[in-house]
C-alpha cells in the first residue's frame, strides 16, 4: 500500500542535533506538535545575525497590510484579495543570503531556491488570520524565520478542526511546513497583547515587537509589465 504523507494527520515528534560552523548546537524537531513533517529548528539565527537582518530590514520600506500589521514583499507580491503572488517586486536582496545558504545545508530548501519573501512586522497585539498559504501562488515548502518578541503559533487540522496545537516560536528559530504541514493544516499567530509563559503556564508577560521572514517558491513569476507607448 502506497500511503501519501499528507494523509499522516499527526505524527510523533522526533528530535536531531547538528553543531553549525561556530560549533553552536541547533537542535531540529521533525513533526513537531505532532503536526506530521513540521520541522522546527531551535536557535538557527544566532544574535548577532537576527541583529544584521533586523537593521537591514528597518532601512527597507514598509507597505501596510491590516490595520496592524504591515510587510515588505520581494521576488513578487502576493495579493490577499487575489491569492496570486502576480505583482512584480524588487529582486530577493543579498542580505538574505545568510539564511538561505544555512536552509540549503540544513536541506530545507526547494529545488532551485526559495524566490518568493514576505517580511511581517508585528507590533504587541497584531497577529496573522488563520491560513494556508495559497495553493495557485506558491509550492511547496514553506520558511518561517522568527525574529524579536517569541511568541505561540496555532496549527489547526483542515480536515479534522478538532486536531490543534500551539508551538512556541522563539528568536532565531525557523519553522519549516512542507508536505501535510503546508497542505493540510491551516496556521495562525492570535492578536493580543500577553502570551503565556511556555515553560511556566501560569505566568503571562507581555509581546513586543516580532518580525518574521516568511521565504516561498513560486508556481509562477510575475510577467513583466508592458511599458507605455510613446505618442506619436
Ligand atoms: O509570522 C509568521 O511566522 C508566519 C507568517 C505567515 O504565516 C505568512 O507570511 O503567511
Amino acid at each position: 500500500m502506497i500511503l501519501h504523507m499528507s494523509s499522516i494527520m499527526t505524527a510523533e515528534p522526533k528530535v536531531f542535533s547538528v553543531t553549525d560552523k561556530n560549533g553552536r548546537i541547533i537542535t531540529l524537531t521533525l513533526h513537531v506538535g505532532g503536526v506530521a513533517n513540521l520541522v522546527l529548528v531551535n536557535g538557527a539565527i544566532p544574535d548577532d545575525e537576527q541583529e544584521t537582518l533586523l537593521s537591514h530590514i528597518d532601512a527597507g520600506t514598509w507597505t501596510p497590510e491590516t490595520k496592524k500589521r504591515r510587510v515588505q514583499q520581494f521576488g513578487a507580491a502576493f495579493s490577499y484579495k487575489t491569492k496570486r503572488a502576480s505583482i512584480p517586486a524588487p529582486p530577493l536582496p543579498h542580505w538574505l543570503d545568510t539564511i538561505l545558504v544555512k536552509l540549503e545545508k540544513l536541506k530545507l530548501s526547494p529545488q532551485g531556491g526559495f524566490d518568493q519573501c514576505m517580511i511581517n512586522d508585528y507590533p504587541p497585539g497584531a497577529g496573522i488570520a488563520a491560513h494556508c498559504d495559497s495553493i495557485h501562488a506558491f509550492a511547496d515548502k514553506i520558511i518561517s524565520v522568527s525574529l524579536g518578541c517569541p511568541m505561540w503559533i496555532d496549527f489547526e487540522n483542515i480536515k479534522n478542526p478538532i486536531l490543534k496545537t500551539r508551538i512556541w516560536l522563539a528568536k532565531g528559530d525557523i519553522l519549516y511546513m512542507n508536505n501535510a504541514s503546508r497542505y493540510d493544516w491551516k496556521h495562525s499567530i492570535a492578536a493580543r497583547k500577553t502570551d503565556e509563559c511556555p515553560t511556566n503556564p501560569g505566568r503571562v508577560y507581555k509581546r513586543t515587537r516580532r518580525v518574521s521572514i516568511t521565504l516561498r517558491k513560486l508556481l509562477s513569476r510575475p510577467q513583466p509589465q508592458p511599458q507605455p507607448q510613446a505618442l506619436p
